[in-house]
């Protein structure tokens, strides 16, 4: 896919979910939490980290503050099996986008998504919007509308 068809892909699935809110494309690389808040000029905590890991072959979603590491105990935990991060490939098929630009919303299937309660501190946070050149804002609770993701205690 190419990458503005990535970044429309995830206009429609915001705008088809109601999301008041503009994709950013930056000319510098938002591949990484530390890069993205760079870009926008906020702290990495407000960035978020879109995680993709498999469960008993089932791929879901961790959405991450961007100042924590994801405990796979806990996600283990949740999820009822042992859970890896998915390889890249994985991630491009369960979500449609490739590492870096993953967006919390949009995928490819449908995946049960767990959002990092660290997240909802913020009055906004800012997410992938498919490539490692795109990010937008939204208000944490409209993450969790959107997502329909369950705020948990995730980090490590
Ligand atoms: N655009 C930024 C900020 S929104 C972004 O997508 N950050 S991210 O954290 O969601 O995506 C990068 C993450 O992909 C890394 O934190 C890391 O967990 C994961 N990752 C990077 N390389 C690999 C790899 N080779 N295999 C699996 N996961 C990887």
């Amino acid at each position: 896919m190419s990458a503005s068809l990535a970044v429309e892909r995830v206009r429609a699935a915001l705008r088809e979910k109601g999301v008041d809110t503009e994709i950013v494309e930056f000319a510098q690389s938002t591949r990484t939490a530390q890069e993205a808040a760079d870009a926008i000029g906020t702290s990495v905590a407000q960035i978020v980290k879109s995680l993709v890991f498999v469960a008993g072959g089932r791929p879901f979603l961790a959405l991450v503050s961007g100042a924590n590491q994801a405990d796979t105990d806990k996600l283990a935990a949740l999820m009822g099996a042992p859970v890896e991060r998915a390889d890249a490939r994985t991630v491009r098929e369960a979500t449609g986008f490739a590492i870096g630009g993953v967006p919390p919303v949009g995928h490819a299937t449908s995946l049960v998504t767990f959002i990092d309660q660290d997240l909802l501190q913020f009055e906004e946070v800012y997410a992938a919007a498919g490539t490692p050149h795109a990010i937008f804002r939204i208000a944490p609770q409209e993450l969790v509308r959107i997502t329909g993701g369950r705020v948990v205690a995730l980090a490590r």
